[in-house]
């Protein structure tokens, strides 16, 4: 833990009543949505500028303090985890958004701007920030950006990677940089800004981002399908792929929506029961292309991919199919479940989850698995939910049994061990599966330049040597 003095000297960098060190904080920011190491840190700072920021990375550099950066505190793979005597940054006091462009369409946020907050603003000015997810209610933008969150809209819009004009960041070293001046073209040298995207805080802290707007989509119309297997679902990806430019194509098993449906507060998309269901969604922007979704649909049941299906006809009903699918997370949280959160060139799925579903069939007869996933952009969640009766840390142990056949699966389809929820320290230890030997080495030499007394956010990303 960090002496009592060095917590001292750290109050006086900040406002007064801005460090906290009480149990409930501690164990409060020392988390995020994972429950596989138990938050530890020795004080939350909450600093409210940028200069604060800096004189608290340079304070941690002096005494050699290990930093750990918090947001939403969503994160799914304990990279915002403080296990180890660490000082938690929060950026909750850094929530406002700055500025705002309808030129360049870009607005510039503080780290701590809460995803859905910076979605309000963009309607407001009748535009559309397009990255979005389950968590979005509660996870802040500099979160978002050192994880590189995707979610349900990337098959048409990307990652967030996607949506940064430009970043100011504090580097481990405490230098400020401006990357990108916002700027849509800028030829000189390497950007650094897409280095500090998806590094979950081991290089430096997001002091500030100039997020790009997307136009408004116009008249959003969902449909729920269901298939007899999940071999269909792909066929019904590749036929409404070629005639309609969707906006998302999410899948959930059977399993999914008995849990859904069994909240009580959703209604069934319709009454066949299926083993697997596809969620897509388009811009009706005209009766024409409302009628070729429905053309597809036919087309989809004459092929036998498609038992069942509805299409959304209202806003309400638009939502309550997305219930169908976002809800997911959320509601088999109460399983514990044990996540992978992994990906494949969309070409490969069907066999890569034949091959990843007889693994933990086989492994886990006695366990419930549901599947559910951006299958259109090649993302698989496999959820392994703890029996009632297991205790959780036996349920975990059970459960990494099986993570080395899985991570030897996703080698062999040339996977990614983490599509969107980032490495953290849950799969610190697999990384090796996804990327080789030399590009290790050279994501710690960059660590290094950026952080070289190792402070920022230590044991994250990297097993600890
Ligand atoms: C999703 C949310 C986190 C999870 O619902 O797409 O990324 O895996 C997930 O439960
Ligand atoms: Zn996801």
């Amino acid at each position: 833990m960090t002496d009592p003095v060095l917590i001292d000297e750290l109050k006086t960098l900040v406002e007064p009543g801005k460090v906290l060190t009480d149990a409930a904080s501690l164990e409060a920011w020392g988390k995020d949505w994972t429950k596989h190491f138990p938050p530890a840190p020795s004080a939350i700072v909450f600093p409210k500028t940028v200069d604060q920021v800096q004189a608290i990375v340079r304070w941690a550099n002096r005494h050699k303090v290990a930093l750990v950066p918090s947001g939403g505190r969503t994160g799914l793979s304990a990279a915002a985890v403080a296990a180890n005597g660490e000082v938690v940054v929060s950026f909750d006091y850094m929530n406002r958004i700055l500025d705002f462009n309808a030129f360049d369409r870009t607005v510039v946020c503080q780290p701590g701007v809460v995803t859905a907050q910076l979605q309000a603003f963009a309607e407001e000015q009748g535009l559309y920030y397009p990255v979005d997810f389950a968590s979005s209610g509660s996870s802040q933008i500099g979160g978002n950006i050192g994880t590189n969150a995707g979610g349900i809209k990337v098959i048409r819009y990307g990652m967030t990677r996607n949506w940064v004009a430009g970043l100011k960041v504090v580097t481990g070293a405490g230098e400020l940089l401006e990357l990108n001046k916002d700027l849509i073209k800028n030829a000189t040298g390497y950007d650094l800004r897409q280095l500090f995207i998806g590094a979950e805080g081991t290089l430096g802290f997001v002091v500030e981002a100039t997020m790009r707007l997307d136009r408004a989509p116009k008249n959003l119309t969902a449909m729920v399908l269901g298939t007899p297997d999940f071999d269909s679902i792909m066929p019904v990806l590749h036929a409404f792929q070629g005639k309609l430019d969707l906006t998302a194509f999410e899948f959930f098993s059977d399993k999914g929506l008995a849990k859904i449906l069994g909240r009580g507060d959703v209604p069934a998309p319709f009454a066949t029961d299926c083993p697997f269901y596809a969620l897509l969604e388009f811009e009706a922007t005209t009766e024409d292309v409302a009628n070729e979704a429905l053309a597809l649909f036919e087309h989809c049941v004459e092929q036998g991919w498609v038992l069942d299906g509805v299409m959304s006809q209202s806003e309400q009903q638009l939502r309550n199919l997305w219930k169908l699918r976002e809800y997911l997370s959320e509601t088999i949280s109460h399983w514990t479940p044990y996540k992978n959160d992994i990906s494949v060139t969309v070409a490969k799925v069907p066999a890569f989850l034949r091959d990843i579903d007889a693994i933990v069939t086989a492994y886990y007869p006695d366990f419930e698995v549901v599947w559910y996933g951006h299958i259109g952009d090649g993302n698989l969640h496999l959820n392994i939910l703890k029996p009632e009766d297991m205790g959780k840390d036996e349920f975990f142990a059970k459960c990494a049994v099986v993570n080395k056949q899985v991570f030897e699966t996703v080698e062999k389809y040339n996977g990614s061990i983490s599509a969107e929820h980032g490495v953290g320290m849950t799969k610190r230890d697999y990384l090796a599966y996804s990327r080789s030997a030399a590009e290790i080495a050279y994501m710690k030499a960059v660590k290094a330049v950026f952080d070289p007394n190792g402070i920022m956010n230590p044991g994250k990303i990297f097993a600890p040597e």
